[in-house]
């Protein structure tokens, strides 16, 4: 399973234990079937698809289960990187983004940018659903409350090169703990008042700022969902496809000039949540728009 000559290699992480939804572990064959890696051939981008991680959900704890797994996907992600290519991780509920950003850290220093109605920023202590894809971003961060857990083997990304955008929903402990933070957010507010482009320029310079490069992290429910319905957690107010686009497609120009994008994830696909592929196949263009998919 040698990535070795591809640009970029796609691992699926078909877990969906992290959110209160069933389905989300349907993710990564639902963006495969959507065409991906045809996409991603039209781009440009050479890609190998290395296959699933193993994932047990069945009779063990959720926390067990994600740990587990994203112990698998942080290896497969830190091994894909040492051999010169991309990892690109399909989710799976956003609990997988524990183990890319652990992978993407683990030799380098990585920023990230967090395109997201929610700020994953809650801890089992603040959580009040409990669900772990609501606590990604601050697991990464080695917040003190997953000292128990493999994962507080951080702080992995540096907080100062952590950039959110297009928040619009956040839980009261969480958003206290990202006011502490030495982190940068965009709301949708943000969004409209000074346009996309503006803000996911701002978020490069962050992001990038003495760093190896930047993990980019795609929650689908980043998106409105009159764009992408097959969401767990919906969030009405996100951004319209093109804002989405754009975000994307300014990324990957960065990226030509700069080579900033090192490694991305696409989480939070629900097919069962979907009567067409649409949430999907948004997630797959997105994805060939962040490679260089260009109209002209
Ligand atoms: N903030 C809520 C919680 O922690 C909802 C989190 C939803 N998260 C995702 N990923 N869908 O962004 O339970
Ligand atoms: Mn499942
Ligand atoms: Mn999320
Ligand atoms: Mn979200």
């Amino acid at each position: 399973d040698s990535a070795v000559s591809s640009d970029v290699a796609v691992i699926g992480a078909p877990i969906d234990i992290g959110g209160n939804r069933r389905g989300a572990d349907l993710g990564p064959a639902a963006i495969r079937h959507a065409g991906l890696e045809d996409a991603l051939s039209e781009a440009g981008v050479s890609v190998t698809d290395v296959g699933d991680v193993s994932v047990s959900e069945a009779g063990t704890e959720p926390v067990d289960a994600i740990q587990s797994t994203t112990a698998a996907i942080a290896d497969r992600v830190a091994e894909t990187l040492q051999q010169g290519a991309r990892p690109l991780v399909l989710g799976g509920d956003h609990s997988i983004a524990i183990g890319t950003l652990r992978g993407t850290a683990r030799n380098a220093k990585s920023g990230v940018i967090w395109f997201d109605a929610h700020g994953d920023y809650n801890t089992p202590t603040t959580s009040p659903s409990g669900n772990f894809h609501g606590m990604p971003l601050a697991a990464a961060h080695g917040h003190r409350d997953f000292a128990d857990a493999d994962w507080s083997i951080a702080p992995s990304i540096p907080e100062e090169n952590t950039v959110l955008v297009g928040l619009r929903s956040l839980d009261e402990r969480e958003r206290d703990a990202l006011r502490r933070a030495d982190v940068t957010a965009y709301t949708m507010a943000d969004i409209d008042d000074r346009g996309i482009s503006e803000i996911v320029d701002e978020a490069i310079d962050i992001a990038a700022s003495g760093t190896d490069g930047v993990h980019v992290s795609l929650d689908l429910d980043w998106l409105d969902p009159r764009a992408a319905p097959g969401v767990g957690t919906p969030v009405p107010g996100g951004a319209t496809e093109r804002e989405a686009h754009l975000a994307l497609e300014r990324l990957a120009e960065r990226d030509a000039a700069d080579d900033v994008l090192r490694s991305m994830d696409v989480v939070e696909v629900n097919p069962l949540l979907d009567d067409e592929n649409t949430t999907a196949e948004a997630a797959t263009d997105l994805v060939a728009s962040a490679f260089g998919n260009r109209i002209i």
